[in-house]
């Protein structure tokens, strides 16, 4: 199989490689884009150096294209890719609401998938590592409504996101006034409850796409939904706090059982020896954890709980390259509809 990356030198392309170096896709080839800024730039990939090319305007030659650059960019290249004949896995916002694009994560909605139509849409990092959690109970139980209050780290941002917490927290550390350029307002020390534009509702838009694509993940527009999404100075892997009232009551045993046995979630719940999920343990972890799993004071029969997922891996990389994997495994690389 020949894969390129377009965005190979930014934070999500960084966990690209290192997730591709340890994947069962038979690799034939490899192909590294980004802006022509990066042409020339060697990147190690499994003890070799690869080297960096300019996006063209055009088709790349390969079987699937593992994107992540950014909306406009997929916006503007994808259909002369599928066009040229690859499979698109797309990390960006640019085709996931569109009705023949299906967003998927394999563990929840893998089938999806096999209707590709040559784009595959990577959903939001946030939504990704909370459906991982919750489509088990959704299952088992039925979801009737879901509150979810995130603390994202600086890496949802990109490398510039990264960079401007190090950055800041050294300006505050020497007594000086840190800048804001990607986040709203200074990021060190601070907690900043907007992320995206916010939309006419007075949500932002990062908060409506755990929505929409929750929604569209689960096959269930009648999810009544609500996220207050929150940035926080930490570097990388998000945190949620989710409320769920179920159609069915749940105890925190049950849920606890039937999560120990989901794929892609590892329970880490036993608040009495100190042991919860937290981006501290769940960085460069390819599995969410999940945990202060507890009975809604709120919901008769609902249920809490606090998850954290890597969001550069669960919430990109990984799951990008799990789709990849899901379609060798079924065949279905070449077997996309054509038109
Ligand atoms: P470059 O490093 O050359 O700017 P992040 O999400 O971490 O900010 O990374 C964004 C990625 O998208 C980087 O790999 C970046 O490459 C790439 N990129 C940015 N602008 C373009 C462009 N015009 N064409 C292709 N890739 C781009
Ligand atoms: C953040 N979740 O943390 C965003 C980044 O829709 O793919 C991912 C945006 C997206 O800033």
């Amino acid at each position: 199989m020949r894969v390129a990356i377009v965005g190979a030198t930014g934070a999500v392309g960084h966990e690209l490689l290192r997730v591709l170096e340890s994947s069962t896709l038979k690799l034939d080839e490899l192909q590294l884009y980004a802006s022509p800024r990066s042409a020339g730039l060697k990147l190690p990939f499994a003890g070799q150096e690869l080297t960096v090319r300019a996006t063209p305007e055009g088709a790349i030659d390969a079987d699937v294209i593992l994107a992540s650059a950014g909306g406009s960019i997929s916006k503007a290249l994808a259909p002369a890719w599928v066009a040229g004949g690859a499979v698109v896995i797309d990390n960006s916002s640019a085709f996931r609401y569109e009705p023949d694009v299906p967003l998927v994560v394999p563990e929840v909605n893998g089938e999806a998938a096999l209707r590709h139509r040559g784009i595959i849409a990577n959903p939001n990092c946030t939504t990704a590592i909370a459906v991982v959690a919750v489509a088990p109970l959704h299952r088992a139980y039925g979801v009737r409504r879901m509150i979810v209050s995130t603390y994202q780290a600086t890496s949802g941002a990109g490398q510039k996101g990264i960079e401007e917490l190090l950055e800041g927290t050294r300006v505050e550390l020497a007594g000086g006034e840190p800048q804001a350029e990607v986040f709203a307002y200074p990021i060190p020390f601070n907690v900043i409850p907007h992320i995206d534009s916010f939309q006419d509702n007075g949500y932002t838009k990062e908060e409506m796409k755990v929505v929409w694509e929750t929604r569209k993940i689960l096959g269930d527009d009648s999810l009544s939904i609500s996220c207050t999404a929150v940035r926080i100075p930490t570097l990388r892997t998000h945190s949620e706090a989710i409320t769920l009232e179920l159609e069915r009551p749940a105890t925190p045993d049950e849920a606890r059982e039937l999560l120990r046995k989901a794929p892609g979630v590892e329970v880490r719940d036993d608040p009495a020896a100190r042991l919860y999920p937290m981006p501290l343990t769940a960085t460069r972890k390819y599995d969410v954890e999940v945990g202060r799993i507890r009975s809604s004071l709120v919901f008769e029969g609902g249920l809490e709980l606090f998850v954290a997922g890597d969001q550069l891996l669960k919430g990109a990389a990984l799951n990008a390259v799990q789709i990849a994997e899901y379609l060798q495994e079924k065949g279905a690389l070449r077997g996309r509809v054509s038109g």
